[in-house]
């Protein structure tokens, strides 16, 4: 594994909080590696939040959109990756509740308890490290993730290691394991239990991504970027596959062992690195590999590419910072990003655009136009985001430097989809959230439903290059519109009766859609939505009334053993 960094820690990514020993059992030791418990998506003491749901669209992108959001749960990769690289006895367990965890810790003799966390859980790592010293006194506790970059964390949690970074050369150190050993990637389906129009998407095998995790970090370093700091910051990540051969040959397994032809690309700039991306085309072209992409990128990196490349690639979503017009971020410089937008859409690429909300220049008086500015990308998906430094990144340094940072936040209110935990120049703490609840809203009230958008834009791609010369491309593309044709027709039947009432323009844009749809697809696609469109109306309503009454989305709780022996 090469590590791109010039730290103190030159080979040695993660660093730790406490004197490093290894484990006396060395591989023979048996670990548990557990994400924090649950439920997540309520308020109670130990810092889960109704707002603060363990769904990645329902949290930050598509929270506005009621019956419409997008709702689906995202496994732990971090333990899963560490779990596929260590040959220790393990066992990963995920969203536990606070029973499961005690459970388990009973059944089993764990030697090493790993519990992995993001800052806003950090009271729920300090319960499961009290529930472990006493359930389970011979563990070791080892904690990880982005909880480690807390200023102090060693005096809020009883831990014995506190691992800041990279977590699979470190475990693979205390387990006495060649830290430098080729990095294996674990199967991983992207997403589960998706929802939608208040229905559950059948989970067939190959009907989800893959996720694919390439590198950890990003080396453009933006200010507030807790990813990036995480890693190293500017100018340094970890790379886990360095060529594209190496990522094709994990594709290619991923593609035999899950069934699947599409990839989540969990890179935070994967089109970053150029010449890893044209290996991988190669291979692809060479193998006749029809394969459907979704990737992070930012502006810059998106420049580097043709569209054509970018269609060639697969990229089919592509999730941009657009942050705002003013910032003076590398990332976006030169960057005209109304223009990339209309112009990865008509490609077919899905765009979900990234805004900030209360950079230091907005005011109370140019928020509004900025928020608009933002909404007018028309992108698929949009995520707005709360400036928010967060410990361990530059912006938070600064922030805590100039005696900005406001004492009295709970961490568990820090993730950006509420108010500020600093004094911004000219907008209050309370205003932070009234600007951001209007982001959100605004966007659906202009763009109507994401569903809808994506619709338009698998559309524009299929129209392009149905007859494209290049057959992977064409197979792409009658593939997605082959299995979808029929599933977004009916939904957008269904969404053009719900907003007859309520927004006239948004229904008649719907319809024409939908008539378009009618013209470019099979015979079956024609007649579903006659069917389905109806049953969809249906449970959207039932939806509705759900979440009225306050329904909310927990993950299921999984547990999966390695090396397994029965003690
Ligand atoms: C997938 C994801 C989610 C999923 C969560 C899935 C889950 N099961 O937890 C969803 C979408 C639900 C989600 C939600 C949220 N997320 Co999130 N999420 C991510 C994302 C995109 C990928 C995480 C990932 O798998 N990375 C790849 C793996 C390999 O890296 P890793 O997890 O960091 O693990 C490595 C190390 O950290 C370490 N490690 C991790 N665990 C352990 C454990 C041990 C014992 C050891 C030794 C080491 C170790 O080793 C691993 C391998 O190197 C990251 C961004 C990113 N690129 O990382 C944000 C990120 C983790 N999320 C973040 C945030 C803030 C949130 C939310 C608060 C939402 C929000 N408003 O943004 C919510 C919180 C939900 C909740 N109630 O807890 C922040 C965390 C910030 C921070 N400093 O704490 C991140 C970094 C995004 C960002 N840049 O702001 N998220
Ligand atoms: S480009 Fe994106 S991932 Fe990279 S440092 Fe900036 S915000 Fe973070």
């Amino acid at each position: 594994m090469e590590t791109h960094t010039s730290s103190p820690q030159a080979n040695n990514p993660s660093s730790q909080v406490g004197s490093f020993e290894k484990h006396p059992k060395g591989t023979q030791a048996r670990i548990l590696l557990t994400s924090v418990f649950g439920p997540y998506a309520q308020d109670d003491e130990f810092g889960s939040r109704s707002i603060n749901p363990m769904e990645l669209y329902h949290n930050q992108v598509t929270r506005a959109q009621g019956s419409f959001s997008l709702r689906m749960f995202h496994r732990s990769w971090g333990i899963m990756m560490i779990q596929a690289n260590i040959s220790a006895p393990c066992a990963v367990l995920d969203f536990p509740t606070r029973d499961d965890f005690a459970r388990e810790l009973k059944a089993n003799q764990y030697d090493v308890v790993g519990i992995s966390a993001i800052i806003v859980n950090v009271v729920k790592v300090r319960e499961m490290c009290r529930m472990t010293r006493e359930l389970s006194p011979q563990s070791v506790i080892i904690v990880g993730g982005h909880v480690a970059a807390i200023p102090g964390i060693e005096k809020m949690i009883d831990a014995d290691h506190i691992v800041r970074g990279e977590g699979i050369a470190w475990m693979r150190r205390y387990l006495g394991e060649d830290e430098n050993a080729a990095i294996r990637h674990p199967a991983i389906v992207s997403g589960m239990r998706t929802r939608i129009m208040g229905i559950r998407l059948p989970e067939r095998k190959g009907s989800t991504a893959a996720t694919i995790i390439p590198s950890v970090g990003c080396p453009m370093g933006c200010n507030f970027c807790t990813t990036s700091a995480f890693f190293g910051g500017k100018g340094k990540f970890v790379n886990f596959f360095e060529t594209g051969d190496d990522l094709f040959d994990v594709m290619c397994r991923m593609e035999s062992e899950l069934k699947v032809k599409s990839f989540f690309i969990m890179d935070e700039n994967f089109l970053l690195h150029r010449e890893r991306a044209m290996q991988l085309l190669k291979r692809m072209k060479e193998d006749g590999k029809s394969w459907t992409m979704s990737v992070f990128a930012s502006a810059n990196a998106i420049r580097k590419y043709t569209m054509e490349e970018l269609v060639e690639l697969g990229v089919s979503w592509l999730w941009m910072g657009l942050e705002s017009p003013q910032a003076s971020y590398t990332k976006l410089q030169g960057a005209d990003t109304r223009e990339l937008t209309r112009e990865l859409r008509e490609h077919g690429i899905r765009v979900q655009g990234s805004t900030i909300i209360g950079l230091e220049h907005h005011t109370p008086d140019n928020i509004m136009a900025e928020i608009e500015h933002a909404v007018s990308h028309d992108t698929d998906f949009h995520q707005f985001m709360l400036y928010t430094p967060v410990p361990g990144t530059p912006l938070y340094q600064q922030m805590s430097e100039e005696g900005r940072m406001l004492s009295d936040v709970d961490y568990a209110d820090v993730h950006g989809q509420f108010k500020f935990n600093f004094k911004h120049a000219a907008i209050s703490r309370e205003d932070s959230k009234r600007f951001l609840d209007w982001a959100f809203w605004r966007d659906f009230e202009l763009n109507g439903p994401s569903l809808y958008r994506i619709s338009r834009t698998l559309l524009a791609g299929w129209k392009r290059y149905k007859d494209s010369p290049d057959a992977r491309v064409r197979e792409r593309f009658a593939r997605e519109m082959g299995r979808l044709s029929g599933v977004y027709s009916s939904a957008l039947w269904a969404m053009e009766r719900k907003f007859k009432k309520v927004d006239r323009k948004v229904s008649d844009q719907i319809r024409a859609l939908r008539q378009e749809f009618k013209h470019e697809s099979g015979i079956m696609s024609r007649m579903l939505p006659a069917l389905l469109g109806p049953v969809l109306l249906w449970t959207t309503r039932r939806e509705e009334r759900r979440l009225a009454r306050g329904k909310t989305y927990e993950p299921p709780t999984i547990l999966e053993r390695s090396n397994w022996v029965e003690a």
